[in-house]
């Protein structure tokens, strides 16, 4: 069976891995962000892990269209208390940067993932993690934060998608890390239309080179306001059925902000497949 290496930890892809939000920013989409807060985000992890969480992913930079860049110090302060605190419980945690120095000073703190949305595109992330044990979650994007939803186009998005994914994943195979380590993710609502986040949706394990663990970050995110007329805050139960559809369209991996909703849909859809096998 196919297991995805996290720093010390491994996991066995034989069940859908939650990865739990915390935001350490102050201006994220959801409205979640706690940047400032220690105490307010440290109990926050504590309470996605404790909810079922398998992995906590914390983020101290908002990459919401139109948000404002943080520097690496803004971004480090924000992040290492929380970090330090998290890993401390022995829970594998993971980094959402695309900043070079600030991925090597979460490995240090004992991050087990780093998850770039530049999919380790800037100068000298490569070798940052390739030199420790971590897992790393490569994401499309199409364009940078700021202005990526303002005119998305493709001539055909899933093909985009997945080449570029293929592409990165053979960057890091050439940097000398294993394959073991490596999870892939088309990046929803970043640089994409409803439309194109469709698509990707429909056909979501084409999109996965070497057939690499996907990771699906759909939790709150316009596209589900957009289908349900719902703003940010009332968008749960449209990100847990978005989340069962991933997995079964393919995702190994789910980003959400609501963890205990998302388990208890996945116990219904554990129970059910298990009967498929009897
Ligand atoms: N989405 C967000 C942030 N990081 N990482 C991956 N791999 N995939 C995603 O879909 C993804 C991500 C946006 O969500 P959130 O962190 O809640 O918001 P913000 O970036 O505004 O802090």
């Amino acid at each position: 069976m196919k297991s995805l290496r996290c720093g010390s930890y491994r996991f066995p892809l034989d069940r859908p891995l939650i990865v739990g939000v915390v935001n350490l920013t102050p201006d994220s989409f959801s409205g979640d962000g706690l940047a400032g807060k220690h105490a307010a985000a440290v109990a926050h992890a504590r309470r996605q892990w404790e909810e079922g969480a398998d992995i906590l992913d914390l983020g101290a930079e908002s990459s919401r269209p139109g948000a404002m860049s943080a520097t690496v110090g803004e971004e480090l302060d924000r992040l290492l208390p929380v970090l330090e605190a998290v890993c401390s419980w022995g829970v594998p945690v993971s980094v959402d940067t695309c900043k070079t120095e600030v991925m090597a000073a979460a490995l240090a703190a004992g991050a087990s993932l780093i998850n770039d949305i530049t999919a380790l595109g800037h100068p000298g992330a490569l070798e940052v993690v390739s030199g420790s044990d971590c897992a790393i979650c490569l994401m499309h994007m199409q364009g940078e934060p700021r202005t990526m939803q303002a005119d998305p186009s493709y001539g055909d998005v899933l093909s985009e998608v997945a080449s570029f994914l293929g592409q990165r994943v053979e960057a890091c195979v050439a940097a000398g890390i294993e394959e073991d380590r490596l999870i892939v993710d088309p990046g929803f609502c970043f640089g994409k239309t409803l439309e194109h986040n469709l698509v990707l949706l429909r056909s979501l394990e084409r999109v996965a080179p070497r057939g690499l663990p996907i990771l699906a970050g759909l939790s709150r995110k316009s596209m589900l306001g957009a289908l349900s007329g719902r703003p940010v805050g009332e968008r749960q139960v449209a990100s847990v059925v978005a989340a069962l559809l991933a997995v079964q369209r393919g995702a190994q991996l789910l980003r959400v902000h609501d963890v205990a909703a998302t388990k208890d849909a996945l116990a219904v859809l554990a129970a059910l497949n298990e009967g498929e096998t009897l």
